[in-house]
């Protein structure tokens, strides 16, 4: 017989002293460091109340297994009620991110075909190669500039603006024009409007938004001018192809981005292709430039394995003979590195089902309809998963018995990243490109941590130095 949900460990009978402490000892930006703790206080499994927010909380890839594969046909995951609130408070339609049931689903299919079918994703690759190239030519210009053969800097910005370009090239098949050196002002805010939408996000993970609207709190103003300006900026480049479109009906062959095909399929309504084209373009700006950043970070300071990947891509160049998608069929290391990346640096600290249906974890009985939570970053860091797991080792990835229920940076099932097959491509060939031609270094013994913004960053600045070979 199963325990029952009232044995679990944790601290979970004291919802509103927790908070109190939590937010006394300025953990809001220390979750992640948090939840290792917990792990090692309770063991593998453990639920927890802070304020609002009621969870069980596992780490153990055979539970996530469980979990997962009882998700049945509509998976819920955790709904950010900031997200909510603010769709709620200015009347915006929800878009995948947000919906629920059978409304999320018919959405979803049509969605999956224009972003992570193999017949829509083999045309990206050009898209996003093209960014990719236009990345090295910046940088290129930059090594020029500083009359030493090196460039040194943050490149946080410079990878933000390579995400939204790459990412608007693929839902629009339009260049923004945002590795030139004058850029549009307006895409600079969105990219702002982005940072500040999630900052603003987390403190409202467990104080709800409505009570923080009504003491017109300085978040929550925050959040609404944030949403306000995400939105506006992607209504006006939604338009932008609406417009055209009905402007030149001839029927081009050639592929001109998510959103016409979207629009021209004319199977889900302008509303719904709106909300979630726009969660799309927000959804691509700090997820894969934090993650580059972390990668190349990594690499700098593991300069065998920077060797290494550079061999493979060089290798995949010439028995491609310059057709980049098979090119990309070759370069199995470097898909491990990316991995990898994301098992040190998740984006996602966990993730998160509401079960829809009984089940049993560590021999514990959890109810249907209960929040359970992965989390991801103490797996990807804990040595009974990853032996030596601050070793930042691509290979063990390409090891098949020791990965089961191990890689699920992207999450898991027809509820995971809608995003998954435009970030993983747009990352694998900046990649090649940047491997290609420079050399990536960084000061040694520099240490740098993990903050929790709603998504995890890194909690300095990273400074790069790209060398030209
Ligand atoms: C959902 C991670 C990039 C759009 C998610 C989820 C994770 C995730 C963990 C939740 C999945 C689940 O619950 O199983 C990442 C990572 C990225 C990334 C690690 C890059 C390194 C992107 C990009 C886009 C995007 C580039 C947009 C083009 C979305 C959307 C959802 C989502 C719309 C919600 C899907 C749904 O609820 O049906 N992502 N993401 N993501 N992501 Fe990403
Ligand atoms: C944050 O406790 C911590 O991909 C919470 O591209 C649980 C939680 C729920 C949903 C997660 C969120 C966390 C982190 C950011 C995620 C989000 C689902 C999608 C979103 C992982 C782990 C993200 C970054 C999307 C964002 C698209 C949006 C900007 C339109």
């Amino acid at each position: 017989m199963a325990q029952p949900f009232n044995e679990l460990p944790g601290n979970w009978r004291t919802g509103w002293l927790n908070l109190y402490h939590f937010w006394k000892e300025g953990s809001f930006h220390n979750i992640h460091n948090i939840m290792i703790h917990k792990f090692q206080k309770f063991g593998p499994i453990y639920r927890e109340k802070l304020g609002f927010y009621e969870s069980v909380n596992i780490i153990n890839p055979e539970d996530a297994a469980t979990l997962f594969k009882s998700e049945g046909t509509y998976p819920e995951r955790f709904t950010v009620p900031a997200w909510v609130a603010y769709r709620d408070f200015r009347n915006k339609p929800y878009g995948v991110l947000l919906k629920n049931g059978e409304a999320w689903r018919s959405d979803r299919l049509v969605l999956n075909k224009e972003a992570l079918s193999l017949e829509a994703t083999d045309c990206f690759v050009p898209l996003l190669n093209e960014v990719g190239e236009d990345f090295v030519n910046r940088v290129q210009v930059q090594i020029e500039k500083s009359g030493r053969g090196r460039w040194t800097a943050d490149l946080t910005n410079e990878l933000f603006r390579f995400a939204l370009e790459s990412v608007c090239n693929v839902l629009y098949g339009v260049r923004l024009g945002l590795l030139q050196d004058i850029i549009d002002p307006e895409a600079q805010k969105f990219i702002d409007a982005v940072t500040l939408m999630f900052h603003t996000t987390s403190p409202m993970l467990y104080i709800p938004p409505k009570l923080l609207r009504r003491i017109n709190s300085k978040t929550w103003r925050d959040h609404v001018q944030a949403w306000d300006a995400i939105f506006m900026h992607a209504d006006k480049c939604i338009q932008n192809i609406y417009r055209e479109l009905r402007l030149n009906r001839k029927t081009t062959k050639e592929y001109t981005g998510i959103l016409s095909s979207l629009l021209v399929q004319d199977k889900l309504h302008i509303d719904d292709i709106k909300a979630s084209v726009t969660e799309m373009m927000a959804g691509g700006v700090d997820t894969t430039s934090m993650t580059l950043q972390w990668a190349m970070f990594e690499l700098a300071r593991s300069p065998v394995v920077q060797d290494q990947l550079r061999a493979e891509i060089l290798a995949a160049r010439q028995v491609a003979q310059g057709d980049v998608l098979k090119m990309l069929k070759s370069i199995r290391l470097l898909k491990a590195a990316i991995k990898e990346t994301l098992r040190l640096h998740p984006v996602a600290v966990t993730l998160q089902r509401c079960t829809a249906q009984e089940i049993i974890l560590q021999d514990y009985l959890i109810p249907s309809k209960t929040l359970v939570q992965v989390g991801i970053y103490a797996l990807g860091r804990d040595p009974k998963f990853f032996p030596k797991p601050e070793l930042f080792d691509p290979q063990r990835w390409l090891k098949t018995d020791s990965t089961y229920f191990r890689g699920l940076s992207f999450g898991f099932g027809p509820r995971q990243c809608l995003g998954r097959r435009i970030a993983e491509l747009e990352m694998q060939l900046f990649l090649i490109h940047m491997l290609e031609n420079f050399k990536i270094e960084t000061k040694r013994g520099v240490d740098i941590g993990t903050k929790f913004d709603l998504i995890l960053i890194p909690d300095k600045p990273i400074h790069l130095t790209l060398r030209a070979l």
